[in-house]
């Protein structure tokens, strides 16, 4: 039986000096009935906790980590510009690198600015948009995460077509009145609004991969609808491409869908662990930016050269051939094994996949959009997370997340987390 002692002692402390103990919500696991573990070390595809319990990996940093943990290429990069301090207010070689890159990887490209978190990447897309076009109200789909920032928090599901309701205590009504949350892969509706709308629309937020709902992939069509409505209407077409940028392929969801966004927001994978987030686009946008243009937007650790020398780091081992194709076959054993081990069970679970972003949803129909990912058994699922976790299989604390494949998970680590799913699965049939 596993110790989670002194992980219980260190979140007591936690609680008494943050709120909830965590410093961001979803690390509390209170969706799943659990006390989160402290992690002490990460290597590869394994955590080890503060109690000295290793797991199978699947949260990856919630996405950054797609090499796995401590990859040698990363951890030097930083110790050689640690070297060179940490940070100068002023511009460093790094900064340039890494534009090149994210530039070379993003056709939909031509100019982008770093900044710190997809938070402040989706916020500020979303004022250059705003400034651009002259126009206030932006629409975004419900189930879609973008960060924080006021803009984004609506009442996901808040009624088709009508102005946002507050996801939170404190987001003004002055600022969520230009937030309209429609229907993921919704064609039809997005259609009529846009037709209805369609000039008052300043842009069109989309996670091209839905990755905060569980893992729904777009719907045939959902994707060139938004595009071809956007161009229409003067909108400009944002895709948030925090979770799948470098993640579903070299180029994105854009490059996986052949869609050319207006805008394009990334964080997670690009800062390889670090803080980092990055919003760009074409250059006539992205002129519009300060200090060449009038539209505000700043950061005392933009472009950190810690931060960039590890996004680097990880840019140029996925830039590596094969990186892409051996990421797809674990990821493709991984989803095809839970699939299995939901039948060999008798369990009701619907497994979701694009590239490396798997999800499993405890139910039986198929899951397309918010509403259907909210019919899952989430006391179900629940119970999975912990008796995955006693398994040594670490999985996300939520229904609404997604699991990362990482090119550090091994056969034998897939293969013992879908032989610890199915016996899971099956122990919980039979309760
Ligand atoms: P950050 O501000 O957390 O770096 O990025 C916000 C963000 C923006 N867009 C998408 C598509 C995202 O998934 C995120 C953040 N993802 C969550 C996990 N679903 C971060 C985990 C957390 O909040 O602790």
């Amino acid at each position: 039986m596993k110790s989670y002692q002194k992980s219980g002692n260190l979140f007591e402390r936690a609680k008494l000096y943050i709120p909830g103990g965590v410093n961001s919500p979803v690390r509390a696991c209170r969706s799943v009935g659990t006390d989160p573990l402290f992690i002490e070390k990460a290597l590869g595809s394994k955590l080890i906790d503060a109690d000295g319990n290793e797991y199978v990996d699947y949260i990856g940093s919630w996405g950054p980590m797609i090499l796995g943990h401590s990859h040698p290429s990363v951890i030097s990069a930083i110790e050689q510009v640690l070297k060179r301090g940490t940070s100068f207010g002023a511009p460093v070689d790094l900064e340039v690198e890494i534009a090149e890159m994210i530039i070379n990887a993003v056709p939909a490209i031509e100019k982008v600015r770093m900044v710190n978190s997809g938070t402040e990447a989706t916020m500020s897309a979303i004022r250059v948009a705003r400034g651009v076009t002259g126009r206030n109200t932006i629409v975004k789909f419900d189930g879609c995460y973008h960060g924080h920032a006021d803009s984004f928090l609506v009442a996901a599901g808040s009624g088709v077509a009508t102005l946002g309701i507050a996801g939170s205590p404190g987001v003004p009504e002055a600022v969520i009145q230009h937030t309209m949350s429609l229907p993921y892969n919704d064609i039809e509706t997005f259609a009529s609004v846009m037709d209805k709308s369609g000039d008052a629309i300043a842009a069109v937020i989309v996670e091209p991969v839905a990755g905060n709902m569980g893992l729904v992939p777009p719907a045939k069509g959902f994707l060139e609808s938004l595009r071809k409505e956007t161009a229409k209407h003067g909108s400009l077409l944002i895709f948030d491409e925090v979770m799948t940028g470098f993640r579903v392929s070299s180029g994105g969801a854009q490059k996986l869908y052949n869609i050319e966004p207006d805008m394009s927001c990334f964080g997670k994978i690009v800062g390889g662990g670090l803080p980092v987030g990055a919003y760009g686009g074409r250059k006539d946008i992205m002129s519009q930016v300060a200090p060449e243009g009038p539209v505000y937007q700043a950061g005392t650790l933009s472009g950190n050269p810690l931060a960039m020398a590890a996004g680097i780091a990880t840019l140029r081992e996925i830039g590596k051939p094969g990186f892409y194709e051996a990421l797809e076959k674990s990821s493709a054993r991984l989803a095809n094994g839970l699939e299995q081990a939901a039948v060999n069970a008798g369990a009701k679970a619907v497994v979701n996949r694009v590239g490396s972003m798997v999800g499993i949803f405890l139910t039986d129909q198929p899951v397309k959009n918010f509403n259907d990912a909210k019919t899952s058994d989430l006391d179900k699922f629940a119970a999975y997370y912990r008796k995955m976790l006693e398994r040594g299989i670490y999985l996300a604390p939520s229904q609404f997340e997604s699991l990362f494949v990482s090119a550090a998970h091994s056969d034998q680590d897939i293969d013992d987390t879908v032989s610890a799913a199915e016996s899971v699965l099956k122990e919980l049939s039979a309760s």
